[in-house]
């Protein structure tokens, strides 16, 4: 007989967890001590939205599922971003939330939240364990669940009474769940309709999205590419899933797509989108939305198929799979004249910036942070400008080396999701690039880098504002500046306030310093390229605060709610 604390150790264990990452109260006490004695490691974090995001970092950087552990009430409410994130971006993840005792649910009992109910719309399933005797068929269920079909978060809500009670159930599989069977092999007359339609394209472009990387399958959509001579545009969460360094690579389209790519899918006559679901940020206007092509859709979750935009060849299968068996149908094509075209396109509009401005710019920043990691690095950002610069100024050639919160946009994922990542990759060179806004929202697990000895890099892009929405006010809203100002750097505002009209607001070097890691400022880019270097040869975290160029906007934009076609290339 065991509790059921100590089946949720061993099932963890049973599912090959290596780290949990969370904070505890009182109503998972029983799971932590069990969890004193498990063999795997835990992560203390200072938020549980920190864990949320450590653990889909982890699970982003590995392609294993990330595992959190909080307790009830504001534990639980506090993972709701992170589980939202991970739900919009098909992460594998478990959280693990204790609740008050089964028969004090309902009574206002004190940290009582109802967890499944409010968790149900951000993640992929949720339980409430209501009989220890189930305990280990759910956790191994969580697992499969998480990882299978498009990946997502999956919750385990379990009442202290649950915990404490004992049973001498065990499971060792396979799991079957009714309704639950997640497709693998695509339909093979729907495959040879879309060799078919390869082979006879004039203009084909691949359109690829997370699902490529969350399928681990890359080297197959890379094989495909470059045999059939197909281009290829990614998402923001497709970055790296094709090496952006080849020639058939029109680096990512969509609102600050690069002008070839977006061009490549206005002219293309067949567009084949794979592992991807035509988020609004990519299509822009759906009505004008790839105008001239046939539609093609791999993805493995069924209901995405033609849900914004009508598909004409929709084949429903796991990635890896259908890429397998398209590699070995289609057949090498002359398309020259597309092919010119496309390079055209790109030489004449590459992303660029003003490489004379005598103010440091945030694109030069980024750059040379691809420079100097030579462009081997985990990148791990935030939400807003930087994001975007972050995915124009790098070129990821590998899986799972860009990781960003593309669907949410949750600003604060950046630090923790970096600290998983390199909790999972302890060799690769991890940089989080945030801007200040969202390195404010969870910067106290910074010491969770330190105590752990993760050489984690943080690099803030300070430039004073919410600047994504200082652009969107400059574009869009008559430049009404309203509470976008961050003003770290605003001498007249800090002296309103009887501070010293030098003084940072907040200082991050100090921050760096409070938490026990290397700060460092630069304000050139003499100084940014010498605080980067010692940042990457210090052993372990170390936060480059470089004090950027104010109003800098991200172009090229397509204006929300206009078609491709529609780019904006400046202000001027
Ligand atoms: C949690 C959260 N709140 C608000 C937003 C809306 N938002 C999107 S970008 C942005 C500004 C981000 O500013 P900063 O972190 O300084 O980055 P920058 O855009 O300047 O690079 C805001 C507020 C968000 N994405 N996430």
């Amino acid at each position: 007989m065991r509790t059921g604390a100590k089946c949720v150790m061993d099932s963890l264990e049973q599912a090959g967890v290596k780290v949990v990452f969370g904070l505890p109260g009182g109503s998972v006490l029983d799971l932590f001590s069990e969890l004193y004695h498990a063999p795997f490691k835990f992560v203390l974090t200072r938020h549980e939205q920190g864990a949320t995001h450590m653990a889909d970092g982890y699970a982003r950087a590995t392609g294993e599922v990330g595992c959190c552990m909080v307790t009830s009430g504001p534990g639980a409410t506090n993972t709701v971003t992170g589980l939202a994130t991970a739900h919009m971006d098909g992460i594998p993840m478990v959280c693990i939330c204790g609740q008050v005792p089964s028969h004090m649910i309902g009574n206002d009992a004190f940290q009582e939240a109802d967890t499944t109910g409010i968790t149900r719309a951000v993640t992929k399933h949720n339980y409430l364990v209501k009989n220890v005797d189930e305990l280990p068929r759910i956790i191994a269920e969580a697992f499969y669940v998480a990882s299978s079909g498009k990946p997502g978060p999956v919750l385990i809500d379990i009442p202290k009474d649950v915990q404490r009670a004992k049973t001498s159930a065990t499971f060792s599989g396979p799991v079957e769940m009714r309704g639950y069977k997640p497709a693998a092999k695509g339909h093979p007359k729907q495959i040879a309709r879309l060799a078919e339609a390869i082979k006879k394209a004039r203009k084909p472009l691949l359109y690829v999205g997370g699902g490529v990387i969350a399928g681990n399958a890359s080297a197959e959509l890379t094989a495909l590419a470059r045999k059939a001579v197909l281009p290829v545009t990614t998402t923001l969460m497709g970055l790296g899933a094709f090496p952006e360094t080849d020639p058939l690579c029109l680096r990512m389209l969509g609102m600050h797509g690069s002008v070839a790519a977006n061009r490549a899918v206005t002219a293309c006559d067949l567009l084949i989108a794979v592992g991807a679901r035509f988020d609004d940020r990519v299509t822009g206007k759906v009505a004008e939305f790839a105008p001239h092509a046939d539609i093609a859709h791999i993805d493995i979750d069924p209901s995405t198929i033609s849900k914004s935009v009508q598909v004409d060849i929709p084949v429903v299968g796991d990635v890896k799979l259908v890429l397998r068996e398209l590699i070995a149908q289609v057949e090498a094509v002359d398309r020259s004249e597309w092919m010119a075209q496309i390079a055209a396109w790109g030489k004449e509009f590459p992303f660029e910036y003003d490489r004379k401005s005598k103010e440091l710019l945030p694109q030069c920043v980024i750059e040379k942070v691809y420079e100097l990691t030579k462009g081997e690095a985990i990148i791990v950002t935030d939400v807003g400008q930087h994001q975007m610069w972050c995915a124009h100024f790098y070129k990821y050639t590998r899986p799972r080396t860009f990781i960003s919160s593309g669907g949410l946009g949750t600003m604060g994922f950046g630090l923790p999701a970096a600290i998983g990542a390199q909790m999972g990759r302890p060799g690769a060179t991890v940089v989080n690039i945030s801007g200040d806004g969202g390195i404010q929202m969870n910067i106290q697990e910074l010491v969770v880098a330190v105590e752990h000895k993760l050489p984690v890099k943080v690099v803030i892009l300070n430039n004073g504002y919410l600047g994504m929405v200082r652009q969107w006010q400059e574009m869009f809203y008559k430049k009404e500046y309203s509470a976008s100002r961050l003003g770290q750097t605003d001498r007249a505002a800090n002296e309103k306030i009887g501070h010293r009209p030098d003084v940072y607001l907040p200082d991050f070097v100090k921050i760096a310093e409070a938490h026990g890691a290397l700060g460092l400022r630069a304000e050139t880019v003499e100084e940014t390229v010498r605080a980067l270097r010692e940042a990457l040869e210090t052993p372990g975290p170390a936060v480059v605060e470089c004090i950027v160029k104010p109003g800098e906007n991200v172009y090229p934009m397509v204006p929300p709610g206009a078609s491709l076609t529609e780019m904006v290339h400046s202000m001027a």
